[in-house]
Parts: structure tokens; sequence; C-alpha cells
């Protein structure tokens, strides 16, 4: 499935690559793509192989708020 998620604190290149990175190392994790203008996080996962707390999770360890 593909959820948007809303990610505080992404302002450059450095911190899409940090998101891009952290969740595309996440089995099951498909696809991602950073928003930078608007602050959003679109993710295409399989939920059979990861949960949406876990991607949250991935975010925030890059220290990233996700509301
Ligand atoms: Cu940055």
């Amino acid at each position: 499935m593909t959820t948007t998620l809303q990610v505080q604190g992404m302002t450059c290149n450095h911190c899409k690559m940090a998101v891009t990175n952290a969740l595309q190392e996440l089995e099951g994790v498909n696809r991602v793509e950073v928003h930078l203008e608007k602050g959003t996080v679109d993710v295409d996962y399989d939920e059979t192989k990861v949960s949406l707390d876990k991607l949250k999770e991935a975010i925030e360890e890059q220290g990233y708020d996700v509301k």
C-alpha cells in the first residue's frame, strides 16, 4: 500500500537522502519519495512485512518528527 507521512524538519538534500535511505533499508519498503517543499514522504510498502510504526520509527531515528 502507499501512504503519505507528514515529516517535520527536512530542509535539504541531505535530509532527503537520510530519510530515503533509512526507509529503503527496511524490508518490505518498495518505493520512497520525499517532497521537501511539502514536508511529506510517500512510501509504498508491503504491510505484511513492515508496519507503519516501523516506518515512522526509522524516520524518527534520523532526527525528524513524524505526524
Ligand atoms: Cu538537511
